[in-house]
């Protein structure tokens, strides 16, 4: 089924210098851009996007790391995108997270682990909604498509 994610690199990401190859993973595997954008998060809007973790003892550091910088956010289309998206981001705490996946490869850090990526349908839905006015996404066709899909 053609899904929709939120997908974003995190500061340390963006600090790091590791956009193009983040993008271009997902890019190569044959998802599709559909809402692109570079900002730093208000601090509103962070609590918000990661309300499920108010009150746990990590909630006041995370919001300061995701506020610290800017960071590029995205909207990815494409077959089973949401878990597509997890499996190609890796485990939560990079340490554990399998090499070839995108915090297996780039990170030490479970505070540090340079991207996020929304977690099933109804988050993808709600996420969107907070980073993205409907306007901002773009419905294109791809003429690589017919390549991609059979
Ligand atoms: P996810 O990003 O893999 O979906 P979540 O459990 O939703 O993981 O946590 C959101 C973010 O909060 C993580 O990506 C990580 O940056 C941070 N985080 C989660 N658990 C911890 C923790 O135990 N210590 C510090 N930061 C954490
Ligand atoms: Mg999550």
């Amino acid at each position: 089924m053609l899904e929709r994610t939120y997908v974003m690199v995190k500061p340390d990401g963006v600090q790091r210098n590791l956009v193009g190859e983040i993008m271009s993973r997902f890019e190569k595997k044959g998802l599709m851009i559909v809402g692109l954008k570079m900002l730093q998060i208000p601090r509103e809007l962070a609590e918000h996007h990661y309300e499920e973790h108010r009150g746990k003892p990590f909630f006041e550091s995370l919001v300061e790391y995701i506020t610290s910088g800017p960071v590029v956010a995205m909207v990815l289309e494409g077959k089973d995108v949401v878990g597509t998206v997890r499996e190609m981001m890796g485990a939560t705490n990079p340490l554990a997270a399998a090499l070839g996946t995108i915090r297996g490869d780039f990170g030490m850090d479970i505070g540090r682990n340079v991207v996020h990526s929304s977690d099933s349908l109804e988050s993808a839905a709600r996420e969107l909604g907070l980073f993205f006015a409907p306007g901002e996404i773009i419905e294109y066709k791809r003429a690589l498509d017919k390549w991609i899909y059979e």
